[in-house]
């Protein structure tokens, strides 16, 4: 194949991903649902709902012909959503399958302070191969997510993120905007390469750590292991040095993301949003990643209605909203133009893969009531007095 040839199918296979025909087949459809992480079905013991989660190593294709390794929950990335309504009483058996150590925290929830899982804090790391077991009531209701508090630099930028929905029966947001349909995403952002090299120098440190425990002369400090925070201050006082000290990580050597996910895909991989004419649709948006996105819908104004999981004093309307690292919005699409439409991050250095746009976070809203003479390129040509299209990968 030569350069020019490999241009043009390159432009083709980027094109066909939000081309109408192709958006609205079945086969799309159906392959889009899966795109979105579905409720756990709970197990039910007394007033107890039940959720069993495990990590361990899996494998996550961002965009096709590109896989990574990943810290998966449930080996999915992102994790199994949880849904519960207000005031359920919610166990979730956390099982640790890795070699590393993890936590969960549970992020915008109001749990006791013991199951909050922020490690040497309120809780012990869950070490390789221990199940930690984490009670609470689910409050307050919204929009909120759960991830790993362990290393937080690697392992939630490898996939250790979910979707955590409280119900509330009397959802002043459903009252004001009547809708069925809604629609989760979790954002993210991945340096690949850092993702591979820590995951990899760490999975040797540990066969090193195994090796010498099973022979008798492991040192706890060499390993930066304590069992409490009182002995890890100890250490320090003896002359121990925590790696921060000897060892400074240059900025350079800080995560630089060269992937930016929606619900662990990048384009033309992402999920679609599909809505119809005079429908209103719910889209909850989740930040799981350490970059702030600024989020922009083409073609409408989507109402702003909750900030954090809690409903805003008076919604409002808006084009492009801010979403920083941690944060939840909820917004309400109205269908009212219909077409296909962009959705994507308006700083275009997150529209790429590995620095080559398009990419990244950019998705589309889709009707699925278009007229069927919107459908055809060519007859749309005709309509607007063209031979023939003129091939625009994206609208931006
Ligand atoms: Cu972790």
């Amino acid at each position: 194949m030569n350069r020019r040839e490999f241009l043009t199918t390159g432009a083709v296979a980027t094109t066909t991903a939000f081309l109408p025909k192709f958006l609205l087949a079945d086969s799309t459809r159906e392959a889009n649902q899966k795109k979105f992480s579905q409720p756990m079905t709970p197990k039910i013991d007394g007033d107890f709902k039940e959720f069993r989660l495990f990590i361990d190593i899996a494998q996550q294709e961002i965009v096709p012909g590109f896989k990574i390794h990943t810290l998966a929950f449930n080996n999915q990335v992102p994790g199994p959503e949880i849904r519960v309504n207000q005031g359920d009483k919610v166990r979730v058996f956390f099982k640790n399958r890795t070699e590393l150590n993890h936590t969960i925290h549970w992020h915008g929830l109001h749990v006791p302070w013991r199951m909050d899982g922020v490690p040497y804090v309120n809780q012990m790391p869950v070490m390789p191969g221990q199940e930690f077991v984490y009670e609470f009531v689910a409050e307050p209701y919204g929009t909120h997510f759960y991830h790993c508090h362990w290393g937080t630099l690697l392992h939630m930028q490898s996939g250790m993120y979910g979707s955590f929905i409280i119900e509330n029966p009397d959802d002043p947001i459903k009252k004001e905007f009547p809708h069925e349909r809604e629609y989760t995403l979790l954002y993210s952002a991945h340096d690949t390469n850092f993702i591979r090299r820590e995951l990899n120098s760490m999975l040797e440190r540990m066969k090193e750590r195994m090796y010498l425990m099973k022979t008798g002369r492991f040192n706890k400090e060499r390993f930066a292991v304590f069992d409490t925070k009182d002995e890890l201050l100890q250490a320090i006082q003896n002359g121990y040095q925590p790696p921060y000290v000897v060892n400074r990580r240059a900025p350079s050597e800080l995560p630089q993301p060269n992937f930016f996910t929606v619900n662990g895909k990048s384009y033309p991989a992402t999920p679609n949003i599909y809505i119809r004419e005079g429908e209103n649709i719910r889209v909850r948006l989740i930040n799981a990643g350490t970059e702030e996105h600024f989020l922009h819908l083409h073609g409408h104004d989507f109402w702003l209605v909750c900030d954090d999981g809690l409903p805003v004093p008076q919604p409002w309307q808006q084009n492009t909203l801010r979403l920083s690292p941690g944060k939840t919005l909820d917004i309400i699409i109205e269908g009212k133009n219909r077409g296909i439409w962009t959705f994507h991050d308006h700083d275009t250095r997150r529209v790429t893969n590995n620095g080559l746009y398009p990419g990244g976070n950019l998705m589309a809203l889709v009707y699925e009531d278009l007229p069927p003479e919107e459908t055809d390129p060519g007859m749309m040509a005709k309509k607007i007095g063209l031979t023939s299209l003129p091939m625009v990968a994206l609208d931006e």
